[in-house]
């Protein structure tokens, strides 16, 4: 799998990049969050390094081949009866790297804690459904079962992006900034779904190189750009994100 992965210049490349842009990204958060002393700014600062800290392993996984098999798809689906190369620990790493991007976006609008964990249960779910769908052989229906229960919790967390934080964030006096990174996340975030149904595993409309390119493109943009933002934000530590009372600061 190793091999079958540096074969291929476009699929490779999708993934080398981005090994390269997280590491880059935690060593710069990680040099930043030094000069970070209210605790609140820091664990804002630390959520998004945690994004970049999941996803240089998720792409290792890729670069490696432990998380890609070559799976044999079911009647049904355009490449029926032949091997496509499935490169599953994406939607696996996603149910890791996500929850720290909702988490970031959560505490930004200081919502409450019952809501941000509903919003992250809700998303590691459409992302563990999402791989179900990537997986099963043995249905082409199934696949796109799972691709509408996924999509059904997906709806579920675009109702905290669009409903519930940005009505805390208004209150919190984060809204600028909090409604830059809330559409960026929206529209970025459907983009992933609508990749999967073109790509390779659905409607096989893009072939493996494609597919990962566009899958590594709305990463760079929905963890890195998205990190970088937030935390050039919070590292003046302005008073809309600081800890409140001096017992949690
Ligand atoms: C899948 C396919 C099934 C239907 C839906 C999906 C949604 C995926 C999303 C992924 C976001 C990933 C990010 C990763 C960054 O680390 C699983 C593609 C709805 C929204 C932001």
């Amino acid at each position: 799998m190793f091999e079958a992965v540096l074969d291929n210049a476009a699929l490779a490349s999708s993934i080398y990049v981005n090994i390269a842009l997280a590491g880059l990204t935690i060593i710069v958060i990680a040099v930043m969050s030094r000069s970070i002393h209210d605790s609140r700014a820091k664990l804002i600062t630390m959520s998004t390094l945690m994004i970049s800290v999941v996803s240089i392993s998720s792409y290792m996984g890729l670069a490696s081949g432990l998380t890609i098999d070559p799976l044999v798809m079911p009647e049904g689906h355009p490449l029926a009866g032949q091997e496509v190369l499935s490169l599953w620990g994406r939607y696996l790493t996603w149910a890791f790297s996500t929850p720290f991007i909702l988490l970031a976006l959560g505490l930004l609008a200081r919502s409450t804690t019952d809501k941000i964990f509903s919003a992250i249960v809700l998303d590691v779910f459409m992302c563990l459904t999402g791989l179900a769908a990537a997986l099963t052989t043995s249905s082409h229906a199934m696949r796109w079962l799972w691709y509408a229960l996924s999509t059904a919790f997906f709806v579920g967390v675009l109702y905290y992006l669009l409903v519930e934080w940005p009505a805390e964030a208004d209150e919190a006096g984060t809204a600028d900034i909090f409604s830059t990174l809330q559409w960026m996340t929206i529209v970025l975030w459907i983009g992933y779904p609508v990749v999967w149904a073109l790509g390779n595993e659905g409607l096989a409309l893009l072939e493996i190189g494609a597919t990962s390119w566009a899958y590594s493109g709305l990463d760079i943009f929905a963890k890195y750009a998205f990190t970088i933002i937030l935390v050039l934000y919070v590292s003046d530590e302005p008073d809309a994100v600081v800890s409140t009372s001096p017992a949690t600061a």
